[in-house]
């Protein structure tokens, strides 16, 4: 498999690019840790370290150092689409590099071959509450899958540790090929009370997730395959993507520590928050009766703060600029549906809500994140049930944080451990000045 042997011949640089770091350089500082970080979420600590994606707080996520903008541009496309395949992000991903368009279709037909799911996992499904949370759903069966690890397996059969990051890439190839059924059954049992839909073997990954959830018209496939790259990867110290690796960290197989990771997607702070978003703005559309003043607006956007809520898809831990996740939804939004009254919304609420926010001066940043307008294309395309919004974040976030588990295990990244300390220890430390 290309893949493999790909991160096979990097595999000796990059072992001793890292070993040389350590043993010449260990002692170097990378920063220093105050007691504000300690109590607040650990924020701008460095302490984390990947190669795969970079999110800098003014210009957003980059891929491998590649923006979006760049990455849209240079990934191949299928023919007449607009978007790439998502097998060649993911090549990118793994790879560092852009593939050629074989070299992306690889990727594709490896998902292909390995996208069947054991039917015991729609069992479990199936054998859920009628009313139970996608995101549950999901978590759940990507547990059930645990059953095929083949990391697992070979583990216990004494493999050695350098060859720990072969079946990681294993598992990682075999769970992201089956999520587009997965998230398509899920979605069927629960919304529409049908059953299991094949893939459609003349489609691309991104493709057949628009086709299972049973909007197959080019723009949906094009905006699925979008949705699922600028969901990709945010870096390491995001919550869905640290709760991955601190959970494989322990050698866990990929599917407890994506299940993990799921399962801090699913809080509103993070992936529940483009449901929450698409709320908001519903809630305004139904009490405004149509897209109202900017004056309107802006007492609205107070009454949620002065009620003790949060504007939901607004702020962020590390970007301080508007999100180029948002703006790459909004570019899509202005070219297929520039009319939609709730994208009128997005776009007056991106008029107005930074200023209220910079008035209240709270947030750090009063930008769009992702959040803010990923709901209202997926509503436009006929995805209405706002609860499976953060399952289809999943699916893309799994992208990113397989890869990651893939290199973090290939350079023997150890269990992550920090250090906690009690509240007297800090005060003793903040009496000493
Ligand atoms: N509306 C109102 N208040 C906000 C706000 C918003 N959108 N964003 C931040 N604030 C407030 C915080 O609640 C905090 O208030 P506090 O001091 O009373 O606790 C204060 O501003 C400082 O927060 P911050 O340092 O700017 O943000 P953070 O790093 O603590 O949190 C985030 C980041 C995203 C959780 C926060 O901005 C937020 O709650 N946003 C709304 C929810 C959202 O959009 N989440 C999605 C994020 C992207 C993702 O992960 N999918």
């Amino acid at each position: 498999m290309e893949l493999k042997e790909r991160i096979a011949a990097q595999l000796p640089e990059w072992r001793e690019r890292v070993r040389k770091l350590i043993k010449e350089s260990g002692d170097v500082k990378v920063g220093e840790v105050t007691i504000s970080q300690v109590y607040g979420g650990m924020r701008d600590v460095k302490g984390l370290v990947t190669d795969i994606s970079f999110v800098d707080p003014n210009e957003g996520i980059r891929f491998r150092m590649h923006t979006i903008p760049e990455v849209l541009e240079k990934l191949p496309k299928p023919p007449g689409a607009s978007m790439p395949y998502v097998g060649g992000l993911y090549y990118l991903l793994l790879i560092g590099k852009f593939p050629t368009e074989e070299q992306a279709l690889g990727v594709e037909a490896e998902w292909k071959k390995r996208s069947e799911i054991p039917p015991f996992v729609f069992d479990v499904l199936r054998a859920m509450p009628q009313d139970a949370h996608p995101m549950m759903l999901f978590s759940s069966a990507i547990l059930a899958l645990q059953h095929g690890s083949v990391f697992a397996r070979r583990y216990h059969e004494g493999m050695k540790k350098d060859e720990y990051w072969e079946p990681m890439l294993e598992d990682s190839l075999n769970l992201t090929a089956k999520l587009p059924t997965l998230a398509g059954f899920i979605y069927c049992l629960k919304y529409r009370g049908c059953g299991i839909i094949e893939p459609r073997p003349d489609l691309d990954w991104g493709a057949n997730f628009a086709y299972m959830l049973g909007n197959p018209s080019p723009e949906y496939m094009d905006l699925s395959r979008l949705y699922m790259i600028i969901h990709s990867d945010h870096e390491s110290g995001n919550a869905s993507a640290h709760a991955t690796h601190l959970a494989a960290s322990t050698l866990s197989d990929i599917y407890y520590a994506f299940s993990a990771g799921l399962n801090s997607l699913a809080g509103p702070l993070h992936g529940l928050a483009n449901q929450e978003s698409l709320a908001w703005l519903l809630d305004v559309y139904q009490k405004f009766g149509k897209v109202p003043s900017k004056e309107a607006l802006r007492q609205y956007a107070w009454d949620t703060l002065n009620a003790g809520h949060v504007i939901p898809g607004y702020g962020h831990a590390v970007l301080r600029k508007p999100d180029p996740r948002f703006t790459a939804q909004y570019e899509f939004a202005e070219k297929h549906m520039p009319d939609d009254p709730l994208f009128q919304i997005v776009k007056l609420v991106f008029e107005v809500v930074p200023q209220v926010l910079i008035e209240q001066g709270k947030a750090k940043n009063p930008s769009p994140n992702v959040d803010s307008i990923s709901g209202t294309l997926q509503y436009h395309y006929g995805i209405k049930e706002f609860d499976f919004y953060t399952l289809m974040f999943g699916v893309g976030r799994s992208l990113g944080v397989t890869a990651n588990a893939v290199w973090a295990r290939a350079l023997g990244q150890p269990i992550e451990r920090p250090k906690s300390l009690t509240t007297a220890m800090l005060e003793a430390l903040a009496a000493k000045g």
